[in-house]
């Protein structure tokens, strides 16, 4: 089997870039000291997390000098989202931090003005009519990360060639490449057909030697357009039944047995199965939410762990797990941080770990602490270790009616949809262990404390639209995205593709998720993004 090497120097989730090589018929060999980047003939430098944090790990491990040999010994190289980023002069994230310095220019942060930060989700990899390692104007690519390389117009002079994305008024460097040299800052490993065909041309060579030619004439004016795609994300959520096997299962504001006198867990099939079905319609992420945290058996036997490998093996979306991220302590007595456990997650495939309960107790302390923060929470742990988009933070509220404005302390949005005894008030309680305990914290002090914790995207459930196919909450979700800067996913109560259509267009969500209404098959992913695109949103389909 043919070989690439593989950098591995920081904590990160590569097990889905292992898979998509393997996928295409190629073995990894892992570099695990400079001593070893001399015998790599192809070698892939990924990245996660801070730009300095990375470029601090290879510099302390001395592999700086063995990269830029190899780089200028002609050898195939690839980098990876920081990987990219490596190339570069320097950062605005780091700034006493140098790049490579291969590339003359620096990174600075996305505008947050007009936009949430980080910039997650599809965008494109625009080569202006040019052969680029089988980059292809009418696809979608991955893209999760808060700095860039703007984009000027000038490398080209200098001999690279220039993929662009853009993301509202922003154009950046979405890949780049000359000679031996090839770097994304999307993640084709997470980019679904598309990026695996990228990867392909990388390691069969192919990528290089047309590259900077101009394409057919009717590959580059094939009608597409450029910027961030409407998300979609299918969520499972994942339990055992009464007969002990691993089912999906679905609730109605989250009671998930059946309404007969036996009351079953509600079985609606299989999780690797059912993601796999949802990535090949089109969805653009899959979520699993473990709601029972399985403790009777030991952590690393959890069967999450294996749904993620298998599921990682055939899915190449992002994936993210929730579900019992939090301090624990193992059957054996071991003590075990949340940062051991979403580490385990990682190792398995996954993208990205959800917190739900423990984030509302952090939220907690923080503000009865004074807004100080200490380092020690889960969300501030994994972020720093992963970054901040490894970090999600799922939220369980429930309304609660208030007759006026100033009855409560808290967040208060004027509904259109008034309380049993006619309130025209409302707030929004955070719960949790899956909406059993109610606690005194409202959606706008919860999502705030994460992002100042360093999460990277809120997932915003709502109990009281939970199963009831009747549309999002878009008061709910309009007074978090109003609250916070990173990306919200609207979940709950979709129904019907209409109901994707109303939470786009009358709300500025990032994204939005649908359970119930694909496990019932009433409706696949690919009729609501075909709905969608009939309405003119722009959304990725599924490029098999
Ligand atoms: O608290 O960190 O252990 O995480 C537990 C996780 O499990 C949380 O993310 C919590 O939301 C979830 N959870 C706990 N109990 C339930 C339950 O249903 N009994 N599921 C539960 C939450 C809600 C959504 C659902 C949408 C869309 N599921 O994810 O998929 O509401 O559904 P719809 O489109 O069918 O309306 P921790």
């Amino acid at each position: 089997m043919p070989t690439v090497h593989l950098l591995d120097y920081v904590a990160g989730n590569i097990r889905s870039l292992v898979n998509a090589i393997e996928k295409l018929g190629y073995e990894v060999d892992w570099v695990r000291s400079p001593e070893d980047v001399p015998k790599a003939e192809k070698l892939i430098l990924p990245g996660v997390g801070h730009f300095g944090h990375c470029m601090t790990q290879l510099s302390q491990a001395n592999y700086l000098p063995a990269i830029k040999k190899h780089i200028e010994a002609g050898k195939p190289f690839m980098g990876i989202c920081v990987g990219l980023q490596a190339l570069f002069q320097g950062s605005e994230e780091d700034p006493e931090v140098p790049g490579l310095g291969v590339i003359p220019s620096y990174l600075t942060h996305f505008d947050e003005s007009d936009k949430s930060v980080p910039h997650i989700g599809w965008n494109n990899a625009n080569t202006g009519g040019k052969f680029m390692y089988d980059l292809r104007p009418d696809s979608k690519y991955y893209y999760v990360h808060s700095y860039k390389s703007p984009y000027r117009g000038t490398l080209e002079a200098q001999g690279w060639t220039v993929a662009t994305g853009t993301y509202g008024t922003e154009t950046f460097i979405g890949a780049i490449a000359k000679g031996n040299i090839y770097a994304t800052q999307f993640h084709p490993e997470k980019s679904g057909v598309a990026g695996l065909r990228t990867i392909k041309a990388f390691l069969t060579g192919s990528g290089a030697q047309n590259l900077g030619a101009d394409l057919p004439s009717d590959v580059a004016s094939a009608g597409h357009k450029d910027g961030l795609t409407r998300r979609l994300i299918a969520c499972l959520d994942v339990r055992t039944n009464d007969q002990g096997d691993l089912v999906v299962t679905k609730g109605d504001q989250y009671d998930v047995r059946e309404k007969g006198a036996d009351r079953n867990v509600r079985n609606l099939g299989k999780p690797v199965e059912m993601a796999k079905k949802y990535y090949e319609s089109g969805a653009d992420e899959v979520t699993f939410l473990n709601i029972t945290s399985f403790r009777d058996c030991p952590l690393a036997d959890l069967p999450m762990l294996e749904v993620l490998r298998q599921t990682s093996l055939t899915v190449f979306v992002p994936l993210t797990i929730g579900g019992g991220i939090r301090d624990t302590v193992d059957t054996d007595g071991t003590k075990v941080s949340a940062l051991d456990i979403a580490t385990m997650y990682f190792k398995s495939g996954a993208d990205k770990v959800s917190i739900g309960s423990d984030a509302v107790l952090a939220a907690e302390e923080y503000y009865s602490l004074g807004k100080k923060l200490f380092g020690n929470t889960a969300i501030e742990q994994i972020s720093r270790a992963y970054g901040r988009q490894a970090v999600v933070v799922s939220v369980d509220p429930k309304r609660v009616y208030v007759p006026k404005l100033d009855a409560t302390r808290h967040a208060i949005v004027e509904t259109k949809f008034p309380g049993p005894k006619g309130e025209a008030f409302c707030w929004y309680a955070c719960t949790i262990k899956g909406g059993r305990e109610t606690r005194d914290m409202d959606v706008v002090e919860l999502t705030q404390a994460v992002e100042a914790m360093g999460a990277g995207e809120i997932l915003l459930n709502c109990i009281d639209k939970d199963g009831t196919n009747s549309g999002f909450d878009l008061e709910l979700i309009q007074q978090v995205k109003n609250a916070v800067k990173i990306p919200v996913i609207a979940s709950s109560g979709a129904g019907n593709p209409g109901h994707f259509e109303e939470v786009f267009e009358k709300t500025t969500t990032d994204a939005a998720l649908g359970a119930g209404m694909f496990h019932r098959g009433e409706y696949t992913v690919k009729q609501v993004k075909d709905f969608l695109q009939d309405k003119g949103l722009l959304i990725r389909q599924f490029d098999g």
